[in-house]
C-alpha cells in the first residue's frame, strides 16, 4: 500500500465528543488486499416457478454470499460493477454510523453511481455494540429485489446462549424483469410491477400466487432436536411484507429488531417486511413427531396473497438430493390483521439511558406521505417527491463543490414543515433531538397503502404507531420510565383499505437524537415505492461538520462520475482511508 498523503479530520464518535484522527489517502494497487470483493452482473437466472429473466446478481447469486464482520473492526469490501449499461452501488443496510462520508452506497445522495467495468472500495468500521443481523443491497432502481445478501456482524460476547444459528434471507420475485418494472413504474400512465409471484427464503420457495399453485422446491433449514437456534430473518423483500409461523412450533423468542439486541419478546409468529431483522431463539422439539415441519409466509397488505414455503428438518442432513415441495393447502393460520406488531413490546437489552424525554426535543418533524396521480403516479412527502434523477448531482459531491454555497437551509426549511424546498433535503443541526412523525393519508383514489419506512445515518428509538392521528403527549406518556428499543425500519401501517383523498389515518413516531454529520436518506423500503418518489434526503449538521469530515483536496477523485476513486481493468483507485488510522489507536 503506497502511503500518499496524511491530513487531518474531525471524528464525531457515537456519543457526540469529538477526536482528531488522521484520514489517508492511499493508492488502492495490487499490494492493497480488500477484506471481501463482490462481483456484481446480470444474468438470466430461474426462480421459483417462473421462466427465466433477467436479474441482478452477486457472486453469481441471489442471495449474494454471506458478509460476516467482527464488531469493533475496519473492513474494506470491493464492489465490481460487471454490468455493461446498468449503474450500482451497494448500501450496507443497517450499519449507520458505520460507514465512511462516501460508503453509504445512496446514488444521487452520498456518492456517484459505479460505472459500468468499473469497481468502488467501501469503507466501513463496526463499531462495539453494533452485532447483529443486516444485510446489502444495491441502491439503484430495482436491482436490490435480486441483488442483496447477508451481513452477519459477529459479537465478541454474545449475551444469549444458543447452539447454532440460521439465516433466513426472505426475497420476492416478480413475472416481470427488473428493467420493465422500473420502466412501467416511472411511466404514464402508471404500469404496476405486479404482485410478488413467490416469496422467497434462502432463493428458493413456493406455495401459491393469488390462488394459483407454484409447485417449485423449498429451502431447507437442517436442525437437531432439543436445541436452541437463533433464526436470523431478514427481510430483503421488494415488496412483500411477510407474515410467517412454523408448523407445529408455537413460541419464538425474539432477541434482536434490526442490529439490537432486546430484552426476550414472546411471539407465536413474526411479521418481516422489506428491510428489517429479526433474530429470534427457537428451542426446537425435543421429540419430533414428524421429521419435517413447513415454515410458513404470506404477504399481507397487498390486494393479493402471495403463500410460500420453506421446510425445518430433524431428518438426516440434508444433501440437495431428493426435493422437497409445498404442501397442497396452508399448514397454519396466520393473523390477517398486521398493525401494532410488537410495537411497545421491545425494549432494549441494555438500555443506553440516553433515550431523551420529551423535554429535550428541538423539534417535531412531520412527514406526511400521499399518492398522487399527475400523470404518473407519484408518492409524495410533504408535498414533494424524491426520485433519483433529482438533483443530478449526489448532495454529498455539490456540498463540496459549491463550497456549501447550496448548503440546505434551516431557515427555508422551517417555513416548509423541514423541508428545504431549494435541496429537496430535510437539514438537521447536530446535538438536536427531533422526533419524525410519519403520517399516512388516502391516495388521490382514496387508497391506503403500508409502508416500512427506514432511516440511514443512525438508529432511532421507537415510539410506536397508531391510527387517525398523532397525539404526542398520549403517547409519551407509554414511555413513562422506560426506554424504547432502537431500530432502522419500522411500519406505516394501514388502519383501512380506503378513506378519504388526503385524511390522516395512521401514524408511526421515532426520536431521533442527530449526531452523524452527513448525507442520510429516509426512505420507504419498498423499491415500488422509492421508484415512485417516496424517499427523503437529510442533510445532518452544518458545513463544518459534513465536509469537515474529509477536507478538499483529498476528496477530488469522488467529486466526478467515473473520477479517481472508481478503478477499473486498467486504473488503480486512490482512496480516502477514513477509519483505519483510528482503529489502529484504539
Ligand atoms: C466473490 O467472488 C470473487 C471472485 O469472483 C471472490 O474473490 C470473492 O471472495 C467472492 N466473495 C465472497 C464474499 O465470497
Ligand atoms: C434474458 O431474459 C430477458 C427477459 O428478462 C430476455 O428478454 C432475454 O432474451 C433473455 N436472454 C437470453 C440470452 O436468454
Ligand atoms: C449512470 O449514472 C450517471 C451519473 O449519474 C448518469 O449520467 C448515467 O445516465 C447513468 N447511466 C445509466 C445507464 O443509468
Ligand atoms: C387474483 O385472482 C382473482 C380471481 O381469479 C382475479 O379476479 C384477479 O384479477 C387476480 N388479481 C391479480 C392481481 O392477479
Ligand atoms: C410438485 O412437483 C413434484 C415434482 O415434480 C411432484 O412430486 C408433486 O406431486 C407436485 N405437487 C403438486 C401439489 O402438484
Ligand atoms: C385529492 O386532493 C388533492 C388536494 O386537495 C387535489 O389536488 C386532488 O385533485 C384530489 N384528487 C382527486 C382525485 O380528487
Ligand atoms: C382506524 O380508524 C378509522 C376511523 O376511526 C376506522 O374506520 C378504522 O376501522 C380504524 N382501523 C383500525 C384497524 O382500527
Ligand atoms: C457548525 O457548528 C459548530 C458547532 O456548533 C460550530 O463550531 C461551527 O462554527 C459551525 N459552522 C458553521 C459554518 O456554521
Ligand atoms: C479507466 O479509468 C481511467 C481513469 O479514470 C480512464 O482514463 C480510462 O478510460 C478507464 N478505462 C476504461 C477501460 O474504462
Ligand atoms: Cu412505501
Amino acid at each position: 500500500m503506497r502511503f500518499i498523503t496524511g491530513f487531518p479530520a474531525l471524528l464525531f464518535s457515537v456519543l457526540g465528543s469529538i477526536s482528531i484522527v488522521t484520514a489517508t489517502t492511499q493508492y488502492h494497487d495490487e499490494s492493497f488486499i480488500p477484506d471481501a470483493v463482490l462481483r456484481v452482473t446480470q444474468q438470466n437466472i430461474t426462480q421459483s416457478c417462473l421462466a427465466s429473466k433477467t436479474n441482478v446478481l452477486i457472486n453469481g447469486t441471489s442471495p449474494g454470499p454471506e458478509l460476516r464482520l467482527l464488531e469493533g473492526q475496519t473492513y474494506w469490501i470491493r464492489v465490481y460493477n460487471d454490468m455493461t449499461a446498468n449503474n450500482l452501488t451497494m448500501h450496507w443496510h443497517g450499519l449507520s454510523m458505520a460507514v465512511s462520508p462516501f460508503s453509504d452506497g445512496t446514488p444521487v445522495a452520498s456518492q456517484w453511481p459505479i460505472p459500468p467495468a468499473c469497481f468502488f472500495d467501501y469503507e466501513i468500521h463496526v463499531p462495539i455494540g453494533m452485532a447483529g443481523t443486516y444485510f446489502y443491497h444495491s441502491h439503484v432502481g430495482f436491482q436490490a429485489a435480486s441483488a442483496a445478501g447477508p451481513l452477519i456482524v459477529d459479537d465478541l460476547h454474545v449475551p444469549y446462549h444458543y447452539d447454532d444459528e440460521k439465516i433466513i434471507f426472505i426475497q420476492d420475485t416478480f413475472t416481470k424483469d427488473f428493467q420493465t418494472i422500473e420502466k412501467g413504474l416511472v411511466n404514464t400512465p402508471l404500469v404496476w410491477s405486479g404482485e410478488a409471484a413467490a416469496i422467497l427464503v434462502n432463493g428458493k420457495g413456493g406455495g401459491s400466487a393469488n390462488g394459483t399453485a407454484c409447485n417449485a422446491s423449498l429451502s431447507v433449514i437442517d436442525v437437531e432436536p432439543g436445541k436452541t437456534y437463533r433464526l436470523r430473518f431478514i427481510g430483503a423483500t421488494a415488496l412483500t411484507f411477510a407474515s410467517l409461523a412454523i408448523e407445529g412450533h408455537g413460541s419464538l423468542e425474539v432477541i434482536e429488531a434490526d442490529g439490537s439486541y432486546t430484552q426476550k419478546a414472546d411471539t407465536s409468529f413474526l411479521q418481516v417486511a422489506a428491510g428489517q431483522r429479526y433474530s429470534v431463539l427457537l428451542h426446537t422439539l425435543p421429540n419430533p413427531t414428524q421429521s419435517t415441519y413447513y415454515i410458513q409466509l404470506e404477504s399481507r397488505d397487498r390486494p393479493t396473497v402471495t403463500r410460500s414455503f420453506a421446510i425445518l428438518n430433524y431428518g438426516p442432513k440434508y444433501k440437495n438430493s431428493t426435493p422437497f415441495y409445498p404442501p397442497p393447502k396452508p399448514v397454519v393460520s396466520l393473523p390477517k390483521s398486521t398493525v401494532g406488531f410488537l410495537d411497545y413490546k421491545l425494549y432494549p437489552l441494555q438500555p443506553s439511558g440516553d433515550f431523551p424525554s420529551a423535554k429535550e426535543v428541538s423539534r417535531t418533524v412531520t412527514i406526511t406521505v400521499h399518492q398522487a396521480v399527475r400523470g404518473m403516479t407519484i408518492w409524495l412527502e410533504n408535498h414533494y417527491p424524491w426520485v433519483d434523477t433529482f438533483p443530478t448531482e449526489p448532495y454529498l459531491v455539490s456540498l463540496y463543490k459549491n463550497d456549501g454555497v447550496e448548503f440546505p437551509s434551516m431557515e427555508r426549511a422551517a417555513q416548509n414543515g423541514g423541508l428545504d424546498p431549494i435541496t429537496r433535503a430535510f437539514p438537521a443541526e447536530i446535538g438536536e433531538v427531533v422526533d419524525i412523525v410519519l403520517l399516512n393519508t388516502g391516495a388521490d383514489s382514496g387508497g391506503l397503502d403500508a409502508h416500512p419506512w427506514h432511516a440511514h445515518g443512525r438508529h432511532y428509538w421507537d415510539l410506536g404507531s397508531g391510527n387517525g392521528t398523532y397525539d404526542a403527549a398520549t403517547n409519551e406518556a407509554k414511555w413513562a420510565g422506560k426506554e424504547p428499543a432502537t431500530r432502522d425500519t419500522t411500519m406505516l401501517y394501514r388502519y383501512g383499505l380506503t378513506t378519504g383523498n388526503g385524511t390522516v389515518q395512521g401514524w408511526r413516531a421515532w426520536r431521533l437524537r442527530v449526531t452523524e454529520p452527513g448525507v442520510w436518506m429516509i426512505h420507504c423500503h419498498i423499491l415500488q415505492h422509492m421508484i415512485m418518489g417516496m424517499q427523503t434526503v437529510w442533510v445532518m449538521g452544518n458545513e463544518t461538520e459534513v465536509l469537515g469530515k474529509v477536507p478538499r483536496p483529498e476528496v477530488e477523485g469522488y467529486l466526478t462520475y467515473g473520477g479517481d476513486v472508481y478503478g477499473n481493468e486498467s486504473h488503480w483507485p486512490t482512496a480516502v482511508h477514513y477509519f483505519d488510522t483510528w482503529a489502529e489507536n484504539q
